[in-house]
């Protein structure tokens, strides 16, 4: 019977010997290995012999099957190793040392701008402050002069997380913070609140030309004594004509923010179609820039100010609608759109 395990081992030594792809390994080993394998057959054979002779024979069927197994992995590795250096072989070589063909990107539209206001802002003594986008209903809506089912919540739906907390509709929800982080300040050494918040908002709206449903705004506050609708009047006139770096025909007039009293829209005339009136400006002439308003006695008290010594002013600007107008970018979506064509021709700065 050793010499059927001898036959059997020599046969598949040379068989192995010709493999060159996995496919042959694998039909080998189903050859020799397999259920009806040549290996498995002389187990079978086993029937006929005496007790003394299976022992023998049992015990070299098994040394030959770990043999034919151990040289089945070992080719399956010499194989995988043989392709790698192959497709290595088929690399272009390149040189590490060699610049770079590509461009190195460019700042988006909307960072262009939310840092030259910054600049502005900063250089009139605001400090920049940064806040979460993930806020709670309290510093969205309630510290705000919102409460639940106040009809001015229609205005502003946005997404909410099973715990509760919502996506910020409104970068003046890190109002209350910024009042609570400053008060002490204030109050103590007479230092007036003057911050900045730039930070993206998002709303569950319909999205047009002027439209996104992510967006980012930059929330801008002022409180001490005596602060009057001229502050507030001044530091807009001051950021557009640094902004734009030419006169801007802008406009005042009444709106409702349940946070400010009284509350302003400021708009400025459409740069895309020079207040003719076309879909970035809904055929207007005039673009909701920058609402604003003197900041509501019930919010200063909300952040720990008392209305009766302190007054303050705050805005809303659209950054989003300020890079559009400062770029002449018609639609709003383009700025979303992760095109570089459309988006690395705002700047010098590669
Ligand atoms: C507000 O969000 C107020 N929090 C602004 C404010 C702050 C008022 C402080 C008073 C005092 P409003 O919803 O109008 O207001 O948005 C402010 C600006 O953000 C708009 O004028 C516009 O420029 C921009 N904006 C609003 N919604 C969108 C939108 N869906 N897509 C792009 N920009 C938007």
């Amino acid at each position: 019977m050793s010499e059927k395990t001898t036959e059997v081992r020599l046969a598949f030594l040379s068989a192995l010997e010709a493999v060159e792809t996995a496919e042959d390994l694998e039909r080998i080993r189903v050859e020799y290995i397999g259920k009806k394998g040549y290996v498995t057959e002389l187990l079978k054979e086993m029937k006929s012999l005496s007790n003394e002779e299976k022992k023998t024979f049992g015990q070299a069927v098994n040394v030959l099957k770990n043999e034919v197994n151990d040289a089945i992995a070992e080719k399956r590795e010499a194989l995988k190793q043989k392709e790698i250096e192959l497709e290595n072989s088929r690399m272009p070589e390149f040189d590490i040392s060699m610049p770079a063909t590509l461009s190195r990107g460019s700042y988006h539209p909307i960072t262009l701008v939310q840092r030259q206001c910054e600049e502005i802002f900063r250089s009139m003594g605001f400090t920049v402050e940064d806040y979460s986008e993930i806020v709670s209903d309290y510093e969205c809506f309630e510290s705000l002069n919102i409460p639940k089912n106040h009809p001015a919540r229609d205005m502003q739906d946005t997404y909410y997380l099973d715990n509760g907390q919502l996506l910020k509709t409104q970068t003046s929800a890190a109002q209350n913070t910024i009042y609570k982080k400053y008060r002490d300040q204030l109050v103590n050494e007479g230092k007036p609140i003057k911050a900045i918040f730039p930070g993206r908002c998002f709303r569950n709206e319909a999205t047009d030309a002027c439209h996104e449903n992510t967006f980012f705004q930059m929330e801008g506050v002022m409180v001490d004594k005596n602060i009057s609708i001229s502050n507030l009047i001044f530091f807009m006139k001051t950021m557009l004509s640094e902004v734009f770096q030419k006169d801007i025909k802008v406009r005042l007039r009444p709106g409702f923010f349940p946070f400010v009293e009284p509350g302003f829209e400021l708009d400025i005339s459409c740069l895309i179609c020079g207040g003719e009136g076309c879909p970035s400006c809904k055929h207007s002439g005039w673009l909701e820039l920058c609402p604003c308003g003197m900041i509501h006695p019930e919010v200063l008290k909300a952040g720990g100010i008392d209305p009766e010594e302190y007054t303050g002013f705050a805005f809303g600007l659209g950054l989003t609608r300020l890079a559009m107008m400062k770029y002449g970018v018609k639609d709003i979506r383009d700025l979303n759109s992760g095109s570089l064509k459309c988006l690395d021709q705002f700047t010098d700065d590669k």
